[in-house]
């Protein structure tokens, strides 16, 4: 059996690739989806890959995560980065790496989006690297669970 690894993506990524495609690129989730569907089954790892724009249906998607034992979780919690304790609190429980992954370089860009809760409960943090930090960061938890890279 597989090992299975979570990517979890927060409001508003639904609209990538038309929302200010001058900051966030071109590339829609379904791209995005195909990367992270490619870089996993060259690891060997199953991949459940999810977006909401509703805080508790992410949330209720991280205890899944930690009740189906999953090997790992990437979170782009977007708008929710700088304000959700609740999605900290979830993630503290988990036992199994996070990465949390943003496309832009969150530190370079205003002010409030600076802070993360989220980075509290990450193992690594990637951001800056557009939609191929999913794919780093999926070939980052391979390594971290000790699957074939
Ligand atoms: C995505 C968002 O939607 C913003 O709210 C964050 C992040 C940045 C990203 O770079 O992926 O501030």
């Amino acid at each position: 059996m597989p090992k299975t690894i979570y990517v979890l993506n927060g409001p508003n990524l639904d609209l990538l690739g038309t929302r200010e495609p001058k900051i966030y690129g071109r590339d829609k989730l379904a791209d995005v989806e195909k990367l992270c569907r490619e870089t996993a089954k060259r690891h060997g790892l199953a991949l459940e890959f999810r977006q909401s724009n509703h805080e508790g249906e992410i949330i209720d998607w991280i205890h899944e995560a930690i009740a189906k034992k999953a090997a790992g979780l990437i979170i782009n919690p977007a708008g929710h980065t700088s304000t959700s304790i609740a999605i900290l609190d979830a993630l503290l429980v988990m036992k199994a790496p996070v990465i949390e992954v943003h496309i832009t370089n969150i530190h370079a860009r205003e002010q409030f989006r600076r802070h993360s809760y989220i980075s509290q409960a990450a193992r690594a943090v990637i951001c800056g690297m557009g939609v191929q930090g999913y794919a780093l960061a999926i070939t980052g938890l391979a390594k971290m669970t000790g699957v074939k890279v």
